[in-house]
Formats: structure tokens, sequence, C-alpha cells
């Protein structure tokens, strides 16, 4: 199947499902991977992904990591519409249905929403492209500030995560040491759904992380979301540094957003000054030993110490010194990461294979998922590392052309994991795609 056809079938008329049986609802953070690839095909309906999920923005700005379709069939995804209903009644909450989960995912927004315009502007397209950024651009800055004030009280520069499922990254290792110290209380009893979509349970979270993660969506239930009582007293609270990159170039493509629509010279200052907070906060959080950038545990005030692909977050924020480009490349390049001897192709694994508690087959715990892939090929790209920038997309084309368009592979054998019709997967191909001419 051809990466168009995934999408297509995928497609919902306004949106489009992250993947077919797995996912059939609209995720927030796939949603912007999905608008760069729906944008080489029609970008006009790239532009409808985004403002279709903008439309269930909360009123603090806050863009919820899913929106709920009421037309899925029942218990086709746990934990679903009934399960965050009631967060359709806290104050901030959009009018609903459709219902949205109140939790949030990395803001690739306003990446996707440039690369329309980007797109748009090659076809000739201007006007329409135009009229598009002016419409989201006020909501794309309320996202964005939503995250560095509600989001980062401290100031930082970084976000704080309330959830592994914010992070977008669930079951990786680096949450292991924050996720442990989290007791879980009475619940009702529920029933997992996932794993009736996946051929072998290994490639999911265990029954013990699935309980956290719902113990503390229970706590933020209970919270009625209100921030400050979660800042208070949540047992997961975590500067996320890949969420907080994926902020930084965020705000750089809010900024080239900006200058298209026309905006007062005060905004300009004030999300170029977001840029700066934020790759100062990750180079705060710098391991020279590691030679990655880690996450910090806030409840235990801790820094998280694990080698996963988020530890690359200052390559994505760019504009590094040499210094700093350099250490990143060498662990990047090393036996930890792409020197693997045993990688099949030399794509980053989510988890080093040398971590405690890698698993080759199991979602973000080792295997390869052609988005980071993507991200990383753009940070090289941007860092001036062009021919390293072509063989990652070369391999990442090449696992795609063999695989499919699934969600994650195995990085010994390439096997296709997770689902098999994945939207950003096919989403990310045809961005490469359409670079073949432009390298
Ligand atoms: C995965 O996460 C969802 C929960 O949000 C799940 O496992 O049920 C993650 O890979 C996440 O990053 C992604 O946005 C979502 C949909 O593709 O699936």
């Amino acid at each position: 199947m051809r990466a168009e056809e995934v999408l297509r079938r995928n497609d919902m008329g306004e949106w489009t499902r992250a993947a077919p049986d797995l996912y059939p609802h609209q995720w927030s953070w796939d949603s912007g991977f999905i608008a760069i690839g729906l944008a080489h095909l029609d970008t006009a309906r790239a532009a409808r992904e985004l403002t279709s999920l903008f439309a269930h923005q909360w009123k603090n700005g806050k863009v919820p990591h899913i929106v709920f379709n009421p037309e899925a069939p029942p218990d086709s995804y746990f934990p679903g519409a009934e399960h965050w209903a009631s967060a359709g009644r806290f104050p901030d909450a959009p009018p609903a249905p459709p219902y949205t989960s109140a939790l949030c995912q990395p803001p690739t927004h306003a990446l996707g929403a440039l690369r329309v315009w980007e797109v748009a502007r090659e076809k000739g397209e201007e006007y329409a492209g135009r009229r598009f950024l002016r419409e989201l651009y006020p909501r794309l800055l309320l996202w964005h500030r939503y995250l560095l004030t509600e989001r980062d009280p401290e100031g930082s520069g970084l976000v704080t995560i309330y959830h592994p499922w914010e992070s977008g990254t669930d079951n990786s290792p680096r949450f292991d040491a924050a996720l442990e110290s989290v007791e879980v209380g009475e619940m009702p009893p529920y029933e997992r759904q996932d794993l009736n979509h996946v051929d072998d349970p290994a490639e999911r979270p265990t029954d013990e992380e699935y309980a956290r993660y719902l113990w503390l969506v229970e706590l933020i239930k209970r919270a009625r979301c209100d921030e400050a009582k979660i800042y208070e007293g949540h047992p997961f609270l975590v500067k996320d540094v890949l969420f907080s990159t994926i902020l930084v170039a965020a705000n750089e493509a809010l900024l080239e957003i900006a200058r298209v629509v026309g905006v007062p010279e005060e905004d300009l200052v004030l999300v170029g000054g977001w840029v700066e907070r934020g790759r100062a906060g990750l180079d705060d959080l710098w391991d020279p030993e590691l030679g990655l950038c880690l996450d910090r545990d806030l409840r235990h005030d801790a820094s998280l110490r694990a080698r996963t692909v988020a530890g690359f977050a200052p390559l994505i924020a760019g504009d590094l010194e040499l210094a700093r480009l350099e250490a990143l490349l060498r662990t990047l390049y090393s036996p930890y990461f792409l020197g693997e001897p045993r990688l099949r192709l030399p794509l980053p694994p989510s988890t080093s294979p040398a971590q405690r508690r890698f698993h080759p087959r199991s979602y973000w715990r080792g295997p390869v998922w052609p988005v980071v892939s993507w991200l990383l090929w753009r940070s090289l790209l941007r860092a001036g590392e062009s021919e390293r920038a072509e063989a990652m997309r070369g391999a990442a084309l090449r696992e795609l052309a063999e695989g499919g368009f699934a969600e994650y592979f195995e990085p010994f054998t390439g096997e296709a994991l997770g689902s098999h019709e994945q939207s950003w997967t096919a989403a990310v191909a045809l961005d490469w795609l359409a670079h073949d001419g432009a390298s």
C-alpha cells in the first residue's frame, strides 16, 4: 500500500484517525505530523487537519491529546470518551460532545502549519495559505503560552508533564524511576482494548504500567484539571526534554508564521524570548557523561538517567555551539545508538540497546519510530549535516518500502510492529519523498 492510500483510508473528512483499529480517534501530535504529509497531497485538507483539532482547544489554551470520534465503535479504545466525559464539565473544557481527553501532547502543530504554508506558496496558493495562517496563529500563540506558563510556573523554558501519555513516548524507560514511585489507589475495574489490536502483548505497555497510567488519569480528574492543585500534589511531575525541544522548534516555526501573518512587534519579541528560554533550559539539563540531555523528576528533585532518543533534544532545538553539536553527534553515532552493530539499518532505536529494560519489540522501549527519525533527520539538515541527514532519510525510506507504514519497527530485524497503517508514518514518508528533488 502506498503512503497516500494509508492517509486516504484513515481520512475522516476533516481529521485523520491515527490508525484504523488501534487508534480510531484524532491524536494531537499525530495531527501535526499528518498535516506535514497531507500538505504534499492537498494543502486545504492539510490546513483543516489542524483547524479541526484546534476547534477543541481548551479555554486556557491547552490542545487536548485526543479528540474522541463519536462514531468510533463502542469499546474500540480504552480509556475512551466515557472515561473522559467528566472532564467535559471542568471549567476550562471546550463545549462537549465530542469529548476530549484532559491531557496534552508535544506541540508539533506549528511545524505542520508552516509546512502547509511552504507548500501552498510553492503551488501558488499564497492567498489561501496566508488566510489559514491568520486563522490559526492566535490559537497557536495561546497554546504555546499555556505550555510556557501553566506548565512552566518556574519560568525554566521546560514543559512539565503530568502523565507519560503526555510525552508521546509512553513507556520509555526515561520515566521508569518516576513512575515506579506512583502508588496505585482504588479504581473501578477496567478492560484494556489495545491488546486486541496487536499480534503480541509484548509490543504494548505492561498491565502494571497501565494501572499507573489510569491512576494518574484518575488523580487529574479528581483535581478537576486545576493546574495549581496538580502541581501541588500530583505524584508524577516531569520536565520532559523531548516535549520541551519540540516546543522550541515549534516556537521557531511560530516566529516564521508570525512574520507571514504580520503581527505586532511585541509578539515577535515574546516568541523569540520563548525560543531562547527553551534552549537555555535544555542546556541546564545536559549530562556530559552520557552526552545526552536528561529529563528531570520534579517530585523527587532528581535527574532521570536513561539513554533514549529524547536525550538528543538539543539537536532538535538547534543553534548549538560547535562543541555541543559534536558531542551530540558522537553519542548519536556511538555504539549506544546508530553505531550498535546489531542494527539492521542505521536508524535511531527509541531506547539505546545498552539501556536497562531496553526491549526491541516493546513500543517506546527500543523499536525504531519513523516520526522520531523524521525529527532527527530535520535536525541534522538544519545543523548543516546534509550527508548524515540524507543517509537517515534513505535508510528510513528503505525500511518503509520493505515493511510498510507500521507504527514502529524492531531495530535488529526490521519487523513491522504495532499498527500496520499508521497515519503519521505515511505522512513523514510523503515529506521524505517530497524532499527528493530538494536535496
Ligand atoms: C500512543 O499513545 C496512545 C495513548 O496516547 C496509546 O498507546 O494508546 C503513542 O505512541 C502516542 O505518541 C501517539 O500519539 C498515539 C497515537 O498514535 O499512540
